[in-house]
């Protein structure tokens, strides 16, 4: 198919073609990878924003359960919703939403919605691109929510709070000891912490789970990006479809202020710049990474490591061979590690 035509239908907000487009974005091949580039850049000029929320949750949280609730809620108010997964750990088969479908019964059954799970590559830096570029997909398809679901394993909270305008912890009743299991970090990115399972036995611990952490968020330090009381946290219960209403106005309060304060726009232009740094990294380590350039850089370690051939001279050598075109400025990768 060509890729105009393929652009036309994902702005039609045509389903398959977007299924289909973020399988080109997914592939590994580097024609495909052309191809997805050339389609998002003819995506580009669309204008659309959605609102992308990141939802991090260990397993069991109900993560599932709150989508599910939280999409036809959406769905209900005349949106249209996208669901994507970032689960570094997924293998083909076990796919963290592929195995949830079941719990997204009605959702993924609503012609508002799409549904997408987490792509098969264990690679963190591969499935922040994949999953990038299948927001933007979905933003030109014209959904107005895309929730961006992941699992709390490493690195990928990070990855998720990067790609999204609003960031979720969705945590669980508990004990007075268990806040400390929560990395700072997370705490950090956090927009709002929503204390799910508020119902039956479970209430008053959700409640006291809720003001322990209202207390925590407090103390930490002012983001210039935040309106008065917030960061904040909630309780909901996603089972009975309690207190989601109030998390999307709160949500909407803050897309609001954010809009007009200018720190919408800014924190899109500062993920923006992230994205491309970490694409030029990306691609200068692809290159280093072929079998020839590892054989290559095998051989000439070993020679280094015998004092037959000066460290500068053998990478020098190997970015002769493989990257003659910046051979000569061998400093240039030598640019200091943004803490990001
Ligand atoms: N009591 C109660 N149970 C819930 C709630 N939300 C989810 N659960 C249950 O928690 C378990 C895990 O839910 P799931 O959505 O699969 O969690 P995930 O692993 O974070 O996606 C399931 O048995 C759900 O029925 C809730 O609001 N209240
Ligand atoms: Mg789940």
């Amino acid at each position: 198919m060509e890729i105009s035509t393929l652009a036309k239908a994902v702005l039609r907000g045509e389903r398959r073609a977007l299924a289909r487009a973020i399988t080109l974005a997914e592939s590994g091949r580097a024609d495909h990878r052309a191809q997805a580039t050339e389609l998002l850049e003819a995506l580009g000029q669309s204008g659309r924003q959605a609102i992308r929320i990141g939802l991090s949750g260990t397993p069991g949280v109900g993560k599932s359960t709150f989508i599910e609730s939280f999409g036809l809620m959406l769905i209900d108010q005349g949106l249209r919703v996208a669901v994507l997964a970032v689960d570094p750990s997924s293998k083909r088969t076990g796919g963290s939403i592929l195995g949830d479908k079941t719990r997204m019964d009605h959702l993924s059954r609503a012609p508002e919605a799409f549904i997408r799970p987490s792509p098969s590559q264990s690679h963190l830096g591969g499935v922040a691109r994949r999953t990038r570029d299948a927001v933007a997909l979905c933003e030109a398809a014209g959904f107005d929510v895309v929730l961006v679901e992941t699992v709390g394993v490493g690195q990928s909270e990070t990855v998720v709070a990067d790609l999204s305008d609003v960031f979720l912890l969705l945590l669980a009743p508990a004990g007075g000891d268990e806040l400390q299991g929560v990395k700072r970090g997370i705490m950090e990115a956090a927009d709002m912490i929503v204390v799910n399972k508020a119902d039956g036995d479970l209430k008053a611990t959700a409640t006291r789970t809720c003001a322990d952490y209202s207390g925590a968020l407090r103390l930490l330090r002012k983001r210039p990006e935040d309106p008065e009381g917030f960061p904040k946290a909630m309780t909901v219960s996603a089972l009975e479809n309690n207190g989601l209403p109030g998390v999307w106005d709160e949500i909407m309060a803050l897309v609001d202020w954010r809009r007009a304060h200018g720190h919408w726009d800014r924190r899109r232009a500062e993920q923006a710049r992230r994205w491309f740094e970490e694409e030029l990294r990306e691609t200068v380590l692809a290159r280093l990474q072929t079998p020839e350039a590892r054989q290559m850089g095998a051989n000439l370690g070993a020679q280094v490591e015998a004092g037959q051939i000066a460290p500068a001279r053998a990478a020098q050598t190997m970015l002769a061979a493989i990257w003659p075109e910046i051979a000569d400025t061998p400093e240039s990768l030598d640019a200091p590690q943004d803490s990001a």
